[in-house]
């Protein structure tokens, strides 16, 4: 049997500090990947709040049994298949808890990239960012990553597009002294003044509220336009030229509620 991606009734709301819909989407991932060899959550849209509809909402056709049975393996069985039961408690959606799949960073959510797919930085809400050269912020869960290949400034901001991320941008000594370890040598950082010399931005054209220059640093004028950092984490401008790895950066997928 070969499917697309799971799909389920309508998402059951939570009261406000249940056990969240994240909880719930690991188990209904895990079902479809032990039944289906799937792991894209769907749920159907969710019907007009009314008395009779939403108390049989819970069970629509085959599908939404099979996920409550597999659920129910992993010992959270009763939240699962009494979500539906419950869905008409307060309609208008206040009282809904983190939903894990919505695309909105919620509660305890690090990431929403809408689905539960692993692999592309974003498993199950939760940030996928590791290895030797990559480093998770403990506190924004941005991830950075030291460009495997050097090349000039540009090479490294090609490079960190392919990644999905950007060359990284610096608004605080707290975002760039996590990354420390990732820093062996000079390393492309993500501004540059070649647009208007001696004022430097960042690629994302976030506000320049922080810098960390080394003493005497900016001195390039015309010639050095590009931003790198050293080990000790001060900055310098250099030739764009110059050959370096570069540090990237990238957000976790979803929007701020
Ligand atoms: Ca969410
Ligand atoms: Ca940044
Ligand atoms: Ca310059
Ligand atoms: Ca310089």
């Amino acid at each position: 049997m070969s499917r697309a991606a799971c799909s389920f009734g309508p998402q059951p709301r939570f009261a406000a500090g249940s056990l969240g819909a994240g909880a719930l989407a690991t188990l209904l991932a895990a079902a479809c990947t032990a039944l289906w060899g799937v792991d894209e959550l769907r749920y159907e849209p969710r019907p007009q709040p009314s008395g009779s509809s939403s108390a049989s909402g819970g069970g629509t056709g085959g599908e939404a049994g099979l996920a409550a049975g597999g659920a129910g393996a992993g010992g959270e069985g009763g939240l699962a298949a009494g979500g539906g039961g419950t869905g008409g408690a307060a309609p208008g959606g206040a009282d809904a808890g983190p939903q894990c799949g919505n695309g909105f960073i919620e509660g305890d959510e690090e990431c929403d990239d809408g689905n539960a797919e692993a692999g592309d930085g974003c498993q199950l809400c939760q940030v996928e960012c590791g290895g030797a050269n990559e480093i998770e912020h403990p506190s924004t869960h941005h991830c950075y990553r030291l460009t495997e290949q050097s090349g000039n400034w540009g090479a490294g901001k090609t490079a960190c597009a392919t990644w999905g991320g950007h060359l990284m941008t610096v608004g605080s000594a707290g975002e760039q002294s996590p990354v420390k370890p990732l820093v062996g040598g000079d390393t492309f950082l993500g501004a540059s003044d070649s647009g208007h010399e001696g004022q430097f931005t960042w690629v994302t054209g976030e506000p320049w509220d922080y810098t960390n220059w080394a003493g005497g640093e900016p001195n390039g004028g015309t010639k050095e336009n590009c931003l790198e950092i050293h080990s000790n984490l001060t900055w310098n401008d250099v030739e764009c030229s110059t050959t370096n790895h570069a540090l990237c950066e990238r957000p976790p997928a979803g929007k701020l509620p």
